[in-house]
């Protein structure tokens, strides 16, 4: 039994969704007095069906972990120490206004982290933070993730967030490249109990093929495996192109009357054939065209790449590739195919094909001239603009929900770069690599303590589904939508004392009246003062979420459609509600311009020149790549704290095929001393005929031994930084997209 707790005190369950990656599995928690003491998988979640992965039942630890900060910390003669919130937000405001009437907004920088996206307030609330911040140096983890799928979504079919999502309980073949789901439990796709939905399709007779330099914890599990060279997915992909069209096995389908640009295709991948990428890609022709085959044969098939294949010199050009696939092969928007998501917190009304199209580029970077894509600028390219003097230097730095220093590549230039800052304001719960530069550290209280609904997980699940939780606990303190409405208040310049509910009044009062002025909106024209007494009663997270379910394609409509969705009605069914699988929303949902979809966007066949070009390189065979590794019992860079997680012989290792090691004299167990064009580091070697050879691989995330953290598990099991290897100057150049696989490294060993 944990301290604090008595056997007389009440225990009661709870409802929740685990917020620890995208899968969203359904939990319960029990709760004796103010602990956690047991997390299950929710067997009633119609969803997730009791699923859950070993992260997900350690929720109760991180929530007790005594390493999470309790109070801001404010840096004071060069110490982080304690401080009340008031003491936090008059430093924040004294410090801020100094540099901003020195140097003006545009030295400040914003860097956005991945959990943001699994707290329901942190997402809402970044919005009023960003906008508040007046300034246009935007990062975040999509340009070290994503950005490559979020253009080619824009490009193609006008909506960069319509992800193409492979609909895993439908279809009959599915080529999955550079994901590892048996680990990451899937990304960019919510599907929780990912590696049982990958079961059912070979067991209702499906195929399965992984594409994978690593055999990895997916790929042993799966119908088939190949082996690709680091770095050459796009080159591959583009040979599946070409041996559909060269076989006459395209057959577009339904999509046809509204796609344009097929011909440019073909003639961009017809020097691709599959003899002529063997050697490159490393995967034998025969093989190659026999995938080809497989997958126009198949009744309704998917090709989804994902991390492994995006994160690379030609990211954007594989996440295109695949696109052009599932489109020439028909299986784009059909079931058992790729389709979008249809969440129930947004409408569906798609009218006829066409809209404002995608646009990037509206500003660009101080240094290099990076265009913006979806606001952002590449992370990649954040050390030199706060490095680099003269009028826009980056002087001041806020993160949310970020550990840059560990998550960004050349990840020892911007530890440096972060000493350097004038000023550091960091919203995070540990005192880690990053925060630990920090002037300000200001922590939301534990997850437990917040409504949840995964209002961006549901917008990329597989079937639409709704689940709202209320907190688990009660916190008497500022919440996180307080502490972020506080400091976007600070940003305009309305004082350290300013009221957080003028936000979150400004938030509900800004969405209803958005709806209530656009003509598509169901509630169009509605009395204003009737909404938002409807909402009454609600906290300000509550009406934003009422407002969206009830709008949305389930909603109630505030009371135009009785029986329809609302949060009331939702908070009556705690393991959730499912609305059914992925629907048909093309040609209706193309918001490009031109209203079709456009395969072949100027944009892309530009970049293609670089993959062409690549075709004629020479290559050095002796060359070894590295790339990263995900566990199941590991998230990014901060979950190492949590004892049951990191307990058991270290996994924090360089992988290598044992031909490569004994080419090199390197012994399995023995260290070695990896280097890179930009750093190296020294880890243990295991080797292991899963790697394919030429190449390693190295997790990321680790590397806590470091002095000035608070995190003494984690520093106990501290690992190597796997980003001071990766380069910050190589990029895929299209998207912005950092580059952190198919690294060129050399090994050495050390006795
Ligand atoms: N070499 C290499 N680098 C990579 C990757 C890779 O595969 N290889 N993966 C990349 C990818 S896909 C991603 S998404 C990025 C992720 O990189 P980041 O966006 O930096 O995210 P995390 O590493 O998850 O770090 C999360 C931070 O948020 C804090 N935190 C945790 N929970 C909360 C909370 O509830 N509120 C607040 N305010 N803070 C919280 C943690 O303490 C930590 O500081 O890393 C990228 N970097
Ligand atoms: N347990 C756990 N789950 C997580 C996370 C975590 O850190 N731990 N992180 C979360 C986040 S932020 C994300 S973005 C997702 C990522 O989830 P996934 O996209 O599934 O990414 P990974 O699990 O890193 O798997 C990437 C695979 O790509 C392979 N690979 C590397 N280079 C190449 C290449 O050039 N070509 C091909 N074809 N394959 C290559 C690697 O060997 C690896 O098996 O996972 C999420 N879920
Ligand atoms: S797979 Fe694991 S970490 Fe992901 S949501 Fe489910 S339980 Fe949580
Ligand atoms: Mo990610």
């Amino acid at each position: 039994m944990p301290p604090g707790t008595t056997s007389s005190e009440e225990t009661r369950t709870v409802h929740r969704t685990c917020n620890l990656c995208e899968a969203t599995c359904g939990v319960t928690l029990e709760i004796a007095g103010d602990q956690v003491v047991r997390v299950r998988g929710d067997k009633e979640d119609p969803f997730s069906q009791g699923f859950i992965c070993p992260k997900g039942s350690t929720l109760g630890e991180l929530h007790h972990d005594p390493d999470r900060l309790q109070t801001p910390l404010v840096r004071r003669d060069g110490e982080l120490v304690p401080a009340t919130w008031d003491e936090a937000f008059a430093e924040i405001e004294t410090r801020l206004g100094g540099i901003f009437e020195e140097h003006g907004r545009s030295s400040l920088a914003l860097i956005l982290g991945n959990p943001i996206v699994h707290h329901l307030a942190t997402s809402l609330y970044v919005r009023p933070l960003v906008l508040s911040a007046g300034t246009t140096n935007l990062y975040s983890a999509s340009t070290l993730d994503q950005m490559p799928q979020h253009l080619v979504s824009g490009l193609l079919w006008g909506d960069p967030n319509a992800f193409p999502l492979p609909d895993l309980d439908r279809t009959d073949h599915l080529l999955m490249l550079g994901a590892n789901p048996l680990a990451s439990n899937g990304s960019l796709v919510t599907a929780p109990d990912f590696p049982g939905r990958l079961k059912a399709i070979s067991a209702r007779g499906g195929r399965v093929v992984v594409v994978d330099p690593r055999k990895s914890e997916t790929a042993e599990r799966v119908d088939e495996h190949l082996f690709i060279r680091p770095g050459t997915d796009a080159i591959w992909l583009a040979a599946l192109v070409q041996t559909l069209f060269e076989e006459k096995l395209d057959s577009i389908g339904r999509l046809e009357p509204w796609l344009d640009g097929v011909e440019t295709i073909r003639s961009l991948v017809a020097a691709f054939t599959p003899e002529r990428v063997a050697d490159i890609c490393g995967i034998d022709a025969e093989t190659t065209r026999r995938q080809a085959r497989d997958l126009a044969n198949a009744k309704a098939g998917a090709v989804y790449g994902r991390m492994g294949a995006h994160t690379v010199e030609f990211g954007t050009s594989a996440a295109w590739m695949t696109a052009i696939l599932n489109v020439v092969t028909g299986n784009f928007d059909r079931p058992g195919g790729v389709m979008t998501s249809s969440p129930v917190a947004s409408r569906v009304d798609d009218r006829e094909p066409g809209g404002r199209g995608f646009r990037t580029g509206r500003w660009k970077s101080r240094l290099k001239g990076y265009p913006e894509i979806n606001g952002e600028f590449p992370a990649a390219g954040l050390a030199e603009e706060i490095e680099t003097p003269g009028e826009g230097q980056t002087r001041a730095v806020i993160s949310v929900a970020s550990n840059p220093v560990r998550s960004f590549p050349n990840s020892k230039r911007l530890d440096r770069a972060f000493a350097d800052l004038d000023f550091y304001l960091a919203f995070d719960i540990y005192l880690n690599e990053s925060t630990r530069h920090a002037d300000v550290i200001l922590p939301p209280p534990s997850g437990l303590c917040e409504e949840q609904y995964e209002l961006t997980f549901l917008g990329n699940a597989v079937r639409s589904f709704a689940k709202y939780s209320p907190p688990v606990f009660k916190h008497e303190g500022l919440r996180d939508e307080d502490i972020m409405a506080k400091v976007a208040l600070i940003l305009r310049g309305k004082g350290a004392d300013a009221d957080p509910a003028i936000i979150h009044d400004e938030m509900v009062e800004e969405g209803v009246d958005r709806q209530l002025k656009d003509p598509a909106s169901p509630i169009a024209g509605r009395d204003r003062a009737e909404i938002l007494a409807e909402l009454e009663g609600l906290s300000p997270i509550e009406k934003q979420l009422d407002l969206r379910l009830r709008t949305g394609w389930q909603g109630d409509l505030f009371g135009a459609k009785p029986g329809g969705l609302s949060l009331a009605e939702l908070a009556k069914k705690p393991s959730g509600i499912d609305f059914g699988p992925m629907i048909e929303r093309f040609p209706g949902r193309l918001k490009t311009k031109s209203g079709h979809l456009e395969l072949a966007p100027a944009e892309l066949v530009e970049d293609w020149k670089r993959v062409t070009d690549r075709l004629d390189e020479p290559m050095d065979g002796d060359q070894l790549l590295l790339i990263g590794r995900r566990h199941v019992r590991s998230n990014n860079s901060w979950m190492h704290n949590i004892p049951s997680l990191v307990k058991g012989r270290s996994r924090c290792t360089l992988l290598m095929n044992p031909a490569d090691a004994s080419k090199l004299g390197i012994e399995a167990g023995g260290n070695c001393e990896v280097s890179s064009a930009v750093g190296k580091l020294t880890v243990a070697v295991e080797t292991t005929d899963s790697m394919m050879p030429g190449v390693v691989s190295l997790p990321h995330g680790w590397g806590h031994d470091v002095k000035g953290i608070r995190m003494a598990v984690a520093q106990a099991h501290a690992g190597v930084p796997s980003n001071v290897l990766t380069d910050d100057s190589v990029m895929d150049v299209a998207s912005g997209n950092a580059v952190l696989n198919a690294i060129p490294v050399s090994v050495s060993s050390v006795s």
